[in-house]
This record gives structure tokens, C-alpha cells and sequence, in this order.
């Protein structure tokens, strides 16, 4: 298994689309292991494909306390969406910077796994908000997006400043 580097907001990378996987094949396999990897060790409780630079539907999620419950989600589309929820979110794209975001209280999502089959998860809480955050990243969106124009440009401005003083 490998680190992989996690691209940084505002790199231009983070707005690609990511493309479906037509096979789940070994490479696949070993994208997850190392995106698995990357994940736990950042420490973060998701990572999506296009974070690590790479353009497939692919997302690793763990919201446990012991960090047990690895999930891997492959081409997953919401099925059905309910509720609504604020959760200040972070994102391993945007380090030190957090800010409430609404999203879906509950999600029903349909996606492949990693030996090539198909199972539905039933998400609420912070998994739900995990799931809806790191399925954004697929399509080249941040959680700073949900956020006031006001915001956002302090946002980048704090960013340029960070990047400046660890230059
Ligand atoms: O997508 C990412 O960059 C991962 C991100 C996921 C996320 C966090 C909070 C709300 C929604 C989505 C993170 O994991 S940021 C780090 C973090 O939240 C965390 C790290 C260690 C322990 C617990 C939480
Ligand atoms: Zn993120």
C-alpha cells in the first residue's frame, strides 16, 4: 500500500468530474487500499478519488470510534434523500478551515463494491454528511461552495496567506 498526496483548495484538479468506473478491477482494488491508507493516516473520516488526483467515482469513508468500519464506495448515486442537518465540516483539501454546512439528515445510497457487486447503505448523522460531502468532491465541488460569497473570499485569502508563510 501506498501514501497518496492530497491535492490542496484552491488547486484547479478539485473541480474535475470524476468519470464512472466501467470494471472493478485490481487497480481499482489498490486505489482504495492506498486511498484507505492516505485516509487514516491524514487522520480524516473520508477521501474521494479526485482529492488524491485521481478522476474515477471512488470514495473511502470510516466514521467509527475505532476506526473498524471501512467503506468503500464505487459509482454510489443517492437514492433518496430526507431531512435536513448543519454539521461544521472540514476537508483534508482545505486544511484548518471549518464552517457549517446544511445537508440531507438522511441518505439511501446504491453503490459497487469492491468485488464487483451492488449493496444500498442507509445513512443518517455524520455518516450521512460524510457520504454527501466526499460524493460532492466527485463532482469537482467543496464544501466551501455551500458557503456566502463573503466567506469564501476570506477563505482564499487565509489559504494564500498559509501557503505564503510555509513557502
Ligand atoms: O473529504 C475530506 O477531505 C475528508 C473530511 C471528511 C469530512 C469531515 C467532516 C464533515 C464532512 C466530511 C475529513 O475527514 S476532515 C478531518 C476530520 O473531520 C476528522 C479527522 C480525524 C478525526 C475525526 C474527524
Ligand atoms: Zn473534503
Amino acid at each position: 500500500m501506498a501514501l497518496l498526496p492530497i491535492l490542496k483548495f484552491p488547486d484547479p484538479r478539485l473541480r474535475k468530474k470524476a468519470s464512472p468506473v466501467a470494471t472493478v478491477d485490481e487497480s481499482i482494488r489498490k486505489l482504495a487500499a492506498d486511498m484507505a491508507e492516505t485516509m487514516y493516516a491524514a487522520p480524516g473520516i473520508g477521501l474521494a478519488a479526485t482529492q488524491v488526483d485521481v478522476h474515477r467515482q471512488v470514495i473511502v469513508i470510516d466514521t467509527s470510534d475505532d476506526r473498524s468500519e471501512l467503506l468503500t464506495l464505487i459509482n454510489p448515486r443517492i437514492v433518496e434523500r430526507d431531512g435536513e442537518q448543519v454539521y461544521e465540516e472540514g476537508c483534508l483539501s482545505l486544511p484548518g478551515i471549518y464552517d457549517k454546512v446544511t445537508r440531507a439528515e438522511h441518505v439511501r445510497v446504491v453503490t459497487q463494491t469492491l468485488d464487483g457487486g451492488e449493496r444500498e447503505i442507509e445513512a443518517h448523522g455524520l455518516l450521512a454528511v460524510c457520504i454527501q460531502h466526499e460524493m460532492d468532491h466527485l463532482q469537482g465541488k467543496v464544501f466551501v461552495d455551500h458557503l456566502s460569497q463573503l466567506k469564501q473570499t476570506r477563505i482564499r485569502t487565509r489559504l494564500m496567506k498559509q501557503a505564503r508563510e510555509s513557502a
